[in-house]
């Protein structure tokens, strides 16, 4: 069985992330939505609400599970028997990060390959922090992500 973890802190999944997560879940037989808790971001959602943001974004695909873990990525991915983790690339600008962690986690473990899939244009301006951002004003959110993170939203806002 094929499978690839698609890592990532996901505060909140945009359709940037579910557009990477459904052309993956094409070519794996099984994706592992992992949120990893990255203790120098200051989340808007908890862990457990991205995971279930995350379940109910992606649940028509089938093969995609959601999933938290502290540590190391290469070793969730080890734990997981998965033969690659997948990233989004949106622009140059994400490139240099990109292979700096590409490279740490080969040098970590080589047994795992890192593929990266390129954003589709209308996503290539998204990510979670400018939509966190346009939500504050109750912008239309229903072009940036999926129906259920656009009502946790409108709910985080307005209370
Ligand atoms: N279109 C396409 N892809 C997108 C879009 C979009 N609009 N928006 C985001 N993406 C991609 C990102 O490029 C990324 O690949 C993925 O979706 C997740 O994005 P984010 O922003 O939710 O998550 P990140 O990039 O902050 O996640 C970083 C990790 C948590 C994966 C990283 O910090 C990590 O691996 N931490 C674990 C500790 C570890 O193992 N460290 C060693 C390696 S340095």
């Amino acid at each position: 069985m094929k499978i690839a973890v698609v890592p990532g802190s996901f505060d909140p999944i945009t359709n940037g992330h579910l557009d990477i997560i459904t052309r993956a879940s094409v070519i794996f037989d099984k994706i592992k939505v992992v949120v990893l808790n990255n203790s120098s971001k200051n989340p808007l959602f908890s862990v457990e609400e991205r995971m279930e943001l995350i379940a109910a974004s992606t649940a028509h695909l089938g093969n995609v599970e959601a999933d938290t873990f502290s540590g190391l990525l290469v070793d969730y991915a080890k734990e997981q028997n998965a033969q690659a983790i997948i990233r989004g690339l949106r622009a140059v600008s994400d490139f240099e990060y990109e292979m700096q962690i590409t490279s740490m986690n080969r040098k970590l473990n080589d047994q795992v390959e890192t593929l990266f899939i390129m954003t589709k244009n209308e996503y290539s301006f998204l990510s979670s922090s400018i939509v966190k951002e346009v939500a504050k004003y109750e912008a239309n959110l229903h072009e940036f992500v999926p129906p259920p993170v656009e009502k946790a939203l409108r709910e985080k806002f307005t209370k």
